[in-house]
């Protein structure tokens, strides 16, 4: 791996912090421009909570660019939590104060709480909860937004949608050239009609102390032939998208192009024909969405994921106290009835850390420039192949 990407925080502590080694020299970044729109938009999203009303998330540069340029040395970034005023002796890390108020011991099914308590020896399960909350995707998408300023600087767009929520369908075909229609969308989806209905849904769901999920959507055009390897199985590229999928809070499936539906209908109808072209070969269909033998075959790169619904429950499941073994209503914090809008971009985010590595395996140099200069001489190469 080349470049690599590490976070610490709590989502109550006093900030998120992110390093990201391996990024080349000479790339031009800029907080306010290149990272905290790409926050902004991982804020947003009709379902949210209260939390976000609180946060105004924006990274800090403080280490690894000088004069607007990455320098080639570690990326550090800071992302403040505005709401640790709130929580500062809660969150202290002085010893003593306990046991500490707002201490967590009625364990949310399906949340990280009790697996997390049980292996870590704690009875205060705010001491897992407060890693385990999505709070960390904040630092993802700060370290993605770096990757993707990479990627683009090497011909690779990306996008993220979401494609159904609470489910209703909200596909609606992707449209490259329409873009701001997402940032506009309160559910990140092209398609208009099927808002409504889902926004009806997530009210609904408040007000039953419910919660919903849905599938979401990354995908990247321009992405050169021959990122990842069939030769060993951690090469393939398809399976390092799926591990950085699924290693996002509450995904529970990954496709890869139509992977699910491929698994239902006959091969001719799956595999997309070659055929000769001007400039080398071309597949008029991308069912494989973009990946042979885990290697990128040069169509668009779509990779969807499955986000069940958030575990805190307003209405709780029933549960047992961990502090008295007794059983007991999960406990309820503040939370979001749905975060799926805002999963899309942390599912950007990570995809593109995945490609923008891959891109620097096969391209990797110390500066831009170079990385650059090899990508378009491997273009040619593929048009003449
Ligand atoms: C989360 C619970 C909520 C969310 C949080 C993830 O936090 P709080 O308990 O402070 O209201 O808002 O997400 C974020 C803070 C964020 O920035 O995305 C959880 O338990 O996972």
């Amino acid at each position: 791996m080349i470049l690599r990407y590490l976070s610490a925080g709590e989502s109550h502590g006093p900030a998120l912090t992110v390093l990201l080694d391996g990024a080349p020299a000479g790339l031009d970044l800029v907080a306010e421009r290149d990272i905290d729109p790409w926050l902004r938009r991982r804020q947003g999203g009709y379902g949210r909570g209260r939390r976000q009303a609180i946060e105004k998330d924006a990274a800090k540069i403080l280490a690894g660019v000088r004069a607007g340029r990455t320098t080639g040395a570690p990326i550090a970034l800071q992302i403040e939590n505005r709401d640790w005023r709130n929580w500062t002796e809660i969150m202290s890390p002085e010893p003593g104060g306990e046991p500490r108020k707002r201490a967590l011991t009625e364990a949310r099914p399906g949340h990280a709480d009790l697996a997390g308590g049980v292996k870590y020896g704690h009875k205060d399960l705010r001491d897992v909860l407060e890693r385990a909350s999505a709070r960390e995707t904040a630092s993802r998408v700060a370290a993605g937004a770096v990757a993707l300023r990479l990627l683009t600087e090497a011909g690779v767009e990306g996008a993220a949608r979401v494609v159904s929520l609470g489910g209703v369908a909200c596909d609606g075909g992707m449209r490259w050239d329409d873009l701001d229609e997402l940032d506009e969308s309160p559910l990140r989806t092209f398609d208009r009609d099927a808002e409504d209905d889902i926004m009806e849904r997530i009210d609904a769901a408040k007000r039953d102390g419910d919660t919903l999920g849905g599938v979401i959507e990354a995908r990247f055009r321009g992405v050169p032939v021959g990122l990842g390897s069939h030769a060993q199985w951690d090469r393939k590229l398809d399976g390092r998208l799926a591990q950085a999928a699924m290693s996002i809070q509450a995904m529970k499936g990954v496709e890869i192009g139509d992977g699910w539906r491929n698994a239902t209908v006959p091969g001719s109808d799956v595999h997309d024909a070659i055929y000769p072209a001007d400039d080398g070969f071309e597949r008029r269909t991308n069912r494989s969405g973009g990946l042979e033998g885990g290697i990128t075959t040069g169509e668009e790169l779509i990779v969807r994921a499955a986000m069940k619904p958030i575990a805190t429950l307003m209405r709780p499941l029933p549960t047992v106290d961990v502090a008295t073994g007794e059983p007991a209503d999960a406990a309820r914090e503040r939370s979001d009835t749905t975060a799926v809008p805002a999963a899309s971009i942390v599912l950007l985010a990570m995809t593109s850390l995945v490609l923008a590595d891959a891109l620097l395996e096969k391209f990797g140099a110390d500066t831009v420039r170079e990385v650059v200069e090899r990508v378009e001489a491997h273009r040619a190469y593929v048009a003449a192949y």
